[in-house]
Order: structure tokens, then C-alpha cells, then sequence
């Protein structure tokens, strides 16, 4: 993993320059103002400092110059993460002292310290690393990471990590492979030239319509987007009932399609609009037929005259067991290249799930949502956040 920070006048700027320095899949870790001191504050503007990171490929293993590799790091290197994780630290602390057997290495390295070589205290702090990691996989499984994860997560950092590695750097190490893992959020981002058709699919009851009256409601607001909607969801009366209240909220337009064809001709009515909302009656993954109509639907769209920008998103509720996830995910796979959408974060505690269905599908996330208050409960994945709360951090 290569991490490296990043100075520019503003956010954005930094970002260009990580992304152009450490390539597309550069994530960002963390992200600081720098305000100017002293007497300098009378020349310079203020500036921001991020701090980001990406997978090192294999190849290039080798060629180290000009990176920033974050087992190089001293400790000052990684404090603008460290800062962040003031908490987990004194969590971890805390819970190293209750943790007998890691009381004892750290009693018997005291003891034996003045008169041991060289190489025993490294042997010693290989194993208190060790012993550090473990906790921190302990903590990873409490919050419902799945062992094997917890346990890849756990190795990739340990290869990484210089001997005389302290517990702040191996913290921020496991918390910087946990962000790069949950990857950059992929959210909708207009295109001025065509049409981004966001298609919505997923179980019953998930959140579908909610998160779609946030989505709509923030692009027009926010944006000033140009926001339609279309519902196949002809299932139950209250689902058209539940949208088009919405939509007349907005003051967006509507349109109800039954078949693949009506689907085609409402995109195309809508061809001048700048996003168009898509949502889908909640389907059971069990039923093919369901499912093989919700496909019918979806290839309609790519039938239209108007080119789009065709984006499937499959909504997933985060109170959903994993086992069940993994199999929604597998069926709906056919749609193409899925992004995921979290719900119901306010319901649970745990957001391991996140974590494991990522590493799981390799899928990226765009947004969560956490509650009913429309537009509010929702934001754009935010890896920092779940990381953090990952290892037992407030957020
Ligand atoms: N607590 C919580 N409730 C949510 C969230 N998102 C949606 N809901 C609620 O979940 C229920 C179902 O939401 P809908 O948006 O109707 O779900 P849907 O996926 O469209 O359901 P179907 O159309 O029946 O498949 C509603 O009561 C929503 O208010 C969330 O993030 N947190
Ligand atoms: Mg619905």
C-alpha cells in the first residue's frame, strides 16, 4: 500500500493531484485543513492537506522511489490518521491492559530489557505486534466482520509492517487497509451529455422508494437537476401511491410503465432531463420469474433512442443476514455492473457486513442511508466513517 499526502489550495485540487500522482484508484484517508501560523498566516492562504492511499500492484513491488510506503512511515507520517483514532487507540490500550497474556509479554519484555541483545527485542516486539494485531482482529469480529476477513485484513497488514513497528502505526495501518478495501464511494455524478439513468433494484421492503425520494430530492435541490421518475412497481397500488406523492412534492415528473416497451418510450420522453430515477417492485432473489421481468425491464432501457448513461443500483438493507445478501448480490448480478446502496444503518449496530459484502462481491458502494426523513438520511459512502467504527471508534 502506498500512502501519501497531498497539499492544495483547496480539496479538490489535492485530489486531482493524488489522483494524478497515484492513478484512478487513489482513495482518500483523510482529509485536513492546514490553517497558515504565525507570521506566515499574514502571507499565505490557508490550505488543504490530504492523505491518500493505493494498492501497490504486484509488479510493482519493487520500485519504491518517489512513494511514500507506509511501512517507511515514522509515526509523525501517519498523524493526520492517527488523529482520527485517538479513541481506538485508547481503546486499544485499555484493552491491552485487561488482556492478560499480553500483559505478561509486556512485563517480561520489561524486566528482561537491560540485559537482552539486539535480536531478542526484536523477536520480543515481533511478538507484541502480534499481539496488538490479534486484538485488533478481535475487535474487527465483535463488530461482525467475518473471521476469514478480519483474518485477511489482519495479514496483509502484518506482512507490511517493520519490526519496531509502534501500536499507533499498526492501527493505522489496519484502518488504512479497511478504507482502501471499502474503496471510493460511486455515486451518481451527472453527464452533461446524456441522460444518467439510475435503475434501482433489490428484496422487498429495503428502501427502494424511500432512497430514491432522497436521491431526487437532493439532485433537484442541491443540484438544480432536471429529475424524473419512472415506476414499474405496478405490483400494489400504495407503491405508485407512494412515489407519485413524492414526485408531486418535488414537482418532478412521473411516469407508471407496465411492460419493457413502455419502459423504452418513458425514457425516451424523458430524454432531456439530466437524471432519471428508476424504480422496481421489491422481488423476491428466489423468484427467477421475478427476476428474469425485472431483466426484461432493465434491457428495455438500453433498447431507447436516447443514449444514456445506464447505471444499476442494487439496494441492500444493512439488517439483511450476510449469508442472504450474498445470494440477492449473486441473482442480481445480470443487471451488469451493480453498485451498492446500504439502507437501515440506523437499525444496527454493525456495519461488518459493509465490510464483508465488499470484500465479498468486489462491488463498489455508492451511498447509505441511515433513517426515514426524506432527503436527509442519506450520504455518499462514507469509508472513513465505517473504518472507524469498524475498530471501535465513535463516530
Ligand atoms: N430505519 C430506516 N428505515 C428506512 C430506511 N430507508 C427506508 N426505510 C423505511 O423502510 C420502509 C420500506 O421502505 P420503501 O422505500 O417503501 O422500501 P422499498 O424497497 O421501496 O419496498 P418495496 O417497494 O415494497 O419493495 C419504509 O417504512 C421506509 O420509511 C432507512 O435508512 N432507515
Ligand atoms: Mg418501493
Amino acid at each position: 500500500m502506498i500512502v501519501k499526502k497531498f497539499q492544495g489550495a483547496t480539496e479538490n485540487d489535492a485530489i486531482l493531484l493524488a489522483k494524478d500522482e497515484l492513478g484512478p484508484d487513489a482513495v482518500v484517508l483523510n482529509i485536513k485543513t492546514m490553517k497558515q501560523r504565525g507570521v506566515f498566516r499574514m502571507f499565505k492562504k490557508d490550505f488543504v492537506e490530504i492523505t491518500a492511499a493505493v494498492e501497490e500492484k504486484k509488479e510493482e513491488n519493487t520500485s519504491n522511489e518517489k512513494k511514500f510506503v507506509i511501512q517507511e512511515a515514522d509515526s509523525d507520517k501517519v498523524d493526520a490518521i492517527e488523529e482520527k483514532l485517538d479513541s481506538l487507540h485508547n481503546m486499544l490500550r485499555s484493552r491491552l491492559e485487561e488482556d492478560k497474556t499480553v500483559k505478561n509479554v509486556e512485563t517480561l519484555d520489561k524486566k528482561e530489557e537491560p540485559e537482552s541483545v539486539a535480536e531478542d527485542k526484536v523477536v520480543k516486539t515481533e511478538n507484541k505486534n502480534e499481539k496488538y494485531l490479534s486484538l485488533i482482529r478481535k475487535v474487527l469480529v465483535e463488530n461482525e466482520v467475518t473471521p476469514e476477513y478480519a483474518e485477511q485484513i489482519i495479514s496483509e497488514v502484518g506482512t507490511s509492517l517493520k519490526k519496531e513497528t509502534v501500536i499507533d502505526s499498526i492501527l493505522a495501518a489496519v484502518y488504512q487497509k479497511i478504507v482502501l478495501k471499502l474503496g471510493e464511494p460511486e455515486n451518481i455524478i451527472l453527464n452533461k451529455d446524456k441522460p444518467v439513468v439510475a435503475f434501482f433494484a433489490g428484496p422487498t421492503g429495503v428502501g427502494k422508494t424511500t432512497t430514491i425520494a432522497k436521491i431526487a430530492s437532493t439532485f433537484k435541490l442541491t443540484n438544480q437537476a432536471r429529475v424524473a421518475l419512472i415506476t414499474s412497481d405496478t405490483y400494489r397500488i400504495a407503491a405508485v401511491e407512494q412515489l407519485t406523492t413524492y414526485a408531486s412534492i418535488l414537482s418532478v415528473p412521473i411516469k407508471v410503465v407496465y411492460t419493457p416497451l413502455e419502459m423504452k418510450e418513458a425514457i425516451d420522453e424523458f430524454a432531456d432531463y439530466d437524471l432519471i430515477l428508476v424504480d422496481t417492485a421489491g422481488r423476491s432473489h428466489k423468484n427467477l420469474d421475478q427476476c428474469n421481468e425485472l431483466l426484461d425491464l432493465y434491457n428495455a432501457i438500453k433498447q431507447s433512442e436516447t443514449e444514456t448513461e445506464l447505471i444499476p443500483f442494487l439496494v441492500l438493507s444493512a439488517t439483511t443476514r450476510l449469508k442472504d445478501m450474498r445470494s440477492i448480490i449473486e441473482v442480481h448480478k445480470a443487471l451488469g455492473e451493480l453498485r451498492l446502496i446500504f439502507t437501515k444503518l440506523d437499525e444496527t449496530g454493525c456495519v461488518g457486513d459493509i465490510l464483508n459484502i465488499v470484500m465479498y462481491s468486489k462491488l463498489p458502494v455508492a451511498y447509505t442511508t441511515f433513517g426515514q426523513n426524506v432527503p436527509e438520511d442519506i450520504k455518499k459512502l462514507d469509508a472513513q466513517a465505517i473504518a472507524k467504527q469498524l475498530l471501535g471508534g465513535n463516530e
